[in-house]
């Protein structure tokens, strides 16, 4: 056992420079190695290291949340979650997430593959780029591992022993449950807004049908632990480039609901569809902020088909058994049915829930950040928490992808 000891750029190739996973990557020349620390989210290092053969990524946890300093301690086990999620991930659907290379639990760290020329999505769409296959992919990443990490697929003994591992994990969690389900409706100290949204956040806190639906969804959250999700699916939890998508950063999994990860991914292009005006110009954008509505409505419209198909072709678990079904001779169609509409209702909740928690809680979306009029940005961030309130208070009523997208539309026009 090695004591823990967060790297720097300067003794990353002095402490690494003999693990062979990382020098049969990059090459064993630590002194020709460029080291650059990119880590941009709010928990972790992350280092790129390039050498004479190749590139790879170290990513090491802090014991602390970087965004907020060693005021707020953070355990170090996350590592051993997020590599075990990694794990599940690229088995449940294949090619999706990085290669690992190597896992340190003591040093807390995963050698991991660099995906290049890829950068984050949430980059891309403020820059207004095109991702091709972007709803493809992220439909069937959802379909596939919501339904491949449930009893509909795995064995009982096997979901209760994973449930009972990833269980060790509290913290992480418990950040969720805090700034997503709870800061943002009410007055918490951690959370900011941009001032002149006062009189908004003001009626969704009085809003007591609001809060109340909050908290179905928060104890739906907390306690059903069906299929291991992502955790934190938003676009700068993906890599792009054109034409390819890749997964990263699965420190949030737990055990949880199938319609999580579906309805933070579609509340992250809401955000991305509602800021658009702060970032270009009335000639392009109507056309980019459609393109981003079809990449939502057909990310939807993907995961109910993928999840059909897995449901016809791979049910091998012990729910919904086709005994009980087609062996006598009734259609399995129905149920299929009723569990996809009680996914999308949830998700459409979930989806309010992120779009309230990243304009008023802690952790802010740079898609809004980045507006530097802050009047400019408090009417974009309207209509996303007014989106979200009605998402929230009428779950049950997006029964499709159409609907969905025609209510963005209705509250874009301000
Ligand atoms: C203190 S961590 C804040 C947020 O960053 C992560 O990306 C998660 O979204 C978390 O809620
Ligand atoms: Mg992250």
């Amino acid at each position: 056992t090695t004591a823990y000891k967060a790297l720097t750029s300067d003794t990353l190739s002095t402490r690494l420079g003999e693990l062979t996973s990382l020098t049969s990557r990059v090459g064993t020349e630590t002194k020709d190695w460029k080291i650059q620390e990119v880590g941009d989210g709010n928990l972790n290092l992350v280092f790129i290291v390039e050498g004479s053969k190749g590139s790879a990524i170290v990513k090491q946890a802090l014991p602390y949340v970087r965004l907020v300093g060693d005021s707020w301690p953070l355990p170090l086990y996350r590592a051993y979650y997020e590599h075990e999620a990694l794990v599940r991930q690229a088995a449940r659907n294949p090619g999706t997430v990085p290669e690992i290379y190597h896992f340190d639990n003591d040093q807390a760290l995963i050698v991991m593959e660099f995906l290049s020329p890829h950068t984050i999505l949430r980059h891309k769409l403020i820059a207004g780029e095109r991702v091709q296959g972007l709803a493809t992919f992220l439909g069937t990443f959802c379909a596939r591992t919501a339904f491949r990490g449930s009893e509909l697929s795995m064995k009982s003994s096997d979901k209760k022993t994973d449930v009972s591992l990833f269980a060790g994990n509290i913290e992480i969690p418990a950040i969720t449950e805090a700034l997503v389900f709870s800061d943002p409706y009410f007055n918490a100290e951690r959370n900011h807004h941009t001032p002149e949204l006062g009189n908004v956040v003001n009626e969704l806190r009085h809003d007591v049908e609001l809060k109340t639906r909050v908290q179905e969804l928060f104890m739906s959250f907390a306690s059903n632990t069906e299929t291991m999700v992502h955790g934190d699916l938003h676009s700068g939890s993906v890599m792009s480039t054109a034409t390819d998508s890749m997964v990263i950063d699965p420190e949030f999994a737990q055990y949880g609901p199938m319609s999580f990860d579906l309805g933070m991914l579609i509340a992250n292009f809401l955000m991305a569809y509602f800021s658009q005006p702060g970032h270009r110009s009335e000639d392009t954008l109507d056309e980019y902020q459609e393109w981003i509505l079809a990449i939502i409505s057909e990310s939807l419209v993907t995961f109910e088909d993928e999840f059909t198909t897995l449901w016809n072709s791979e049910r091998t678990g012990m729910l919904y058994p086709a005994t009980l079904f087609e062996d006598q001779g009734h259609s399995s169609q129905p149920a299929l049915q009723s569990l996809l509409n009680r996914i999308r209702t949830e998700a459409m909740g979930y989806c309010g829930i992120e779009m309230h928690r990243r304009t008023l809680s802690l952790a802010h979306n740079a898609d809004f950040e980045e507006i530097k009029d802050s009047a400019v940005r408090a009417s974009l961030e309207a209509r996303n928490l007014m989106m979200g309130r009605e998402l929230i208070l009428t779950s049950d009523k997006i029964l499709d992808a159409g609907t969905l997208v025609a209510l963005a539309r209705q509250y874009n026009k301000g």
